[in-house]
């Protein structure tokens, strides 16, 4: 099942409701950065850049809101352009 590490801060609030939207199942794992979970050895080994939002989908590890975004929307081909050459690409991804 895919992994979500987050927080409450705004870039990892913005995958929540793509997953929702997508209704994908995965595991929510709360990372409290404010007592410096980012730095556990654990979730190094997720994000060297100790930074949340970030997913493992399988053996695939993404991270930066934005990307994840779009890993997520390109993984399922909803909300976003799938022609990489199209304006229409080029306008969701703007
Ligand atoms: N460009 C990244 C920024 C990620 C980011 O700054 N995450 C913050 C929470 S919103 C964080 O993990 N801060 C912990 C730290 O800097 O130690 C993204 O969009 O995901």
């Amino acid at each position: 099942m895919l992994k979500f590490f987050y927080n409450a801060a705004p870039n990892p609030m913005k995958i929540a409701p793509l997953l929702e939207e997508l209704g994908l199942p995965y595991e929510a794992i709360p990372v409290d950065t404010r007592k410096g979970e980012q730095f556990a050895p654990e979730f190094l080994a997720v994000n060297p850049n100790a930074k949340v939002p970030a997913v493992v989908d399988g053996g695939m590890t993404v991270v930066d809101s934005n990307a994840i975004l779009l890993f997520l929307a390109d993984r399922e081909m909803k909300f976003v352009a799938t022609g990489v050459r199209s304006a229409e690409r080029a306008q969701t991804l703007s």
